[in-house]
């Protein structure tokens, strides 16, 4: 029968007494002073044992965020969010968590994780103590708080870090484990931290780190199989989605490892028209002993601002005047067109070409008597900037549609063209064919950079997106030759159809 750990029947005498007497000696608001505590090293034949949360990060890096977590220890975890995308879509050693620890030397350390996954698709992740290689974490329980073993390690130094990479998204992390007792530990719920992971360096300091969307997990929708590919990488970086008349939210986590009293300031700089509310700047004074602050920023685009990506900086300045910048970009997506569905065969490739292909002119085929055209609402971009065509158009299988926009460059220029798409994608610019892909993976591994030029003025995107099955989405984005957001915005459509022309 399952038992609030510690307190389970396996744990003997000797660890007991040493648990209790760490626990009155060192209470957690006063842990980080001694560093990592861990138990009775006078004799070999004694343990040690430590347990810390994981949204206690040292490190943590996009597209790991701190959320709260209903079940959780401390009612908080970190997470990576369903469709950000795992190992296969970041360059290696970006999405981590690390945890900078001093443990007793000359030993075996059993870990543990306490996880939650989303399903099939959303079960593992990679974690290493010390210099070994990392381990995968895997099983297939699904959508409980669950202890997974997390391998076994003989860190050469004393002082060593923990290291959480992800493999998968749609996971969530609660609290790290490490015993050097055998495999007679069985942990069952969750645990009663006994140390908070703060790196000799930084005792003083307080982390910035930040996370927008939904506080919750969505539904995990489908399971799909991933196939082996090289990705282009994606870029470990906060994307906040603006929508026209909508309220985004950017939580900021703040991090105050020594957890005294003290007052920082926290403040939003972007040259985006945005309304930001409560306070682009504030003051954010910690009580004693908290550890991890929430601070809640709503964004809102103003009329005037163009459907482009602008650059969003997180100031945060320390009591003695030190800065600490985060940066996150906001988008203000462009406005699609999007047909209805068209059929299409299990076996017709994206190649196959529909009689629509043979107005494109410019770029817009316009209306003909298979096709009507109609402006995807606001609520069909997902938080990643994605077009959800499901949404948009269809949730039926086995079909295809267009969608067309219209972007406004202010020269002549070959720009990066930012491909995502699930499934297989063609599209025109300017009614030229630039891209074909017949990959039908999701959508953070089927990235793509593609050289398009643009003319002076209007450019004509058409994307052609057939689905099979579960997720149906795309994006395009124009980056200059380095990467960085290009200064070209988007144009409205509505006009083009017999909707209203209003720019929603
Ligand atoms: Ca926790
Ligand atoms: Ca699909």
């Amino acid at each position: 029968m399952p038992q609030e750990y510690p307190r389970h029947t396996h744990r003997t005498q000797a660890s007991k007494r040493s648990c209790r007497l760490w626990t009155r000696l060192f209470p957690l608001p006063l842990l980080f002073f001694a560093g990592t505590v861990f138990g009775n090293q006078s004799s070999g034949k004694d343990t040690a044992e430590i347990c810390f949360e994981a949204e206690l990060a040292n490190t943590l890096r996009y597209p790991w965020h701190i959320t709260d977590a209903a079940g959780a220890s401390q009612g908080k975890a970190v997470y990576i969010p369903e469709s950000a995308g795992g190992a296969e879509a970041f360059p290696e050693g970006h999405p981590v968590a690390v945890y900078h620890l001093d443990l007793p030397k000359n030993r075996t350390w059993r870990a543990w994780v306490r996880v939650k996954w989303n399903g099939e698709c959303s079960n593992s992740l990679f974690f290493r103590l010390g210099e070994a290689n990392k381990y995968g974490v895997i099983n297939k329980n699904y959508g409980e708080w669950q202890w997974v073993s997390a391998g076994t390690w003989e860190p050469a130094k004393a002082a060593c870090k923990a290291v959480i990479s992800a493999r998968e998204d749609g996971i969530k992390l609660d609290q790290i484990f490490l015993t050097t007792r055998g495999k007679e530990v069985d942990p069952q719920a969750r645990m009663e931290p006994t140390t908070v992971p703060v790196p000799p360096e930084e005792k003083q300091q307080v982390k910035l780190f930040m996370a927008s969307g939904a506080p919750r997990l969505p539904p995990p929708d489908f399971i799909f199989s991933h196939r082996p590919g090289k990705p282009t990488p994606l870029r470990s970086i906060q994307r906040l989605i603006l929508k026209p008349g909508r309220e985004s939210e950017l939580t900021c986590w703040l991090r105050n490892n020594p957890a005294d009293q003290r007052t920082v300031g926290l403040r939003l700089r972007t040259s985006a028209p945005l309304k930001i509310t409560p306070d682009a700047e504030r003051e954010i004074t910690f009580a004693p002993n908290e550890l991890l602050k929430k601070v809640k920023f709503k964004l809102k685009s103003k009329r005037n601002m163009p459907r482009t990506v602008k650059r969003l900086g997180v100031i945060l300045r320390h009591p003695d005047g030190r800065i600490e910048a985060g940066r996150a970009l906001v988008e203000k997506p462009f406005q699609w067109l999007v047909t209805n569905a068209l059929p299409c065969g299990e076996q017709s490739t994206i190649a196959t070409p529909a009689p629509v292909e043979n107005k494109l002119d410019n770029g817009f085929p316009g209306n003909n008597d298979k096709v009507n055209w109609q402006t995807a609402p606001p609520d069909t971009i997902n938080r990643f900037g994605l077009l959800n065509m499901r949404k948009a158009v269809t949730d039926r299988n086995y079909v295809m549609a267009y969608a067309y926009t219209r972007v406004h460059s202010p020269r002549k220029r070959k720009y990066l063209l930012e491909v995502r798409h699930d499934d297989m994608i063609r599209i025109w610019v300017n009614g030229e064919k630039v891209f074909t892909s017949t990959q039908s993976t999701p959508s953070y591994i089927s990235r793509k950079l593609i050289q398009v030029p643009f003319r002076k003025g209007t450019n004509h995107i058409l994307v052609k997106l057939n689905q099979k099955k579960n997720y149906w989405e795309f994006c395009t984005r124009v980056l200059d030759m380095s990467g960085r957001p290009a200064p070209v915005h988007g144009l409205s459509t509505a006009h083009l159809t017999k909707e209203d022309n209003a720019d929603r």
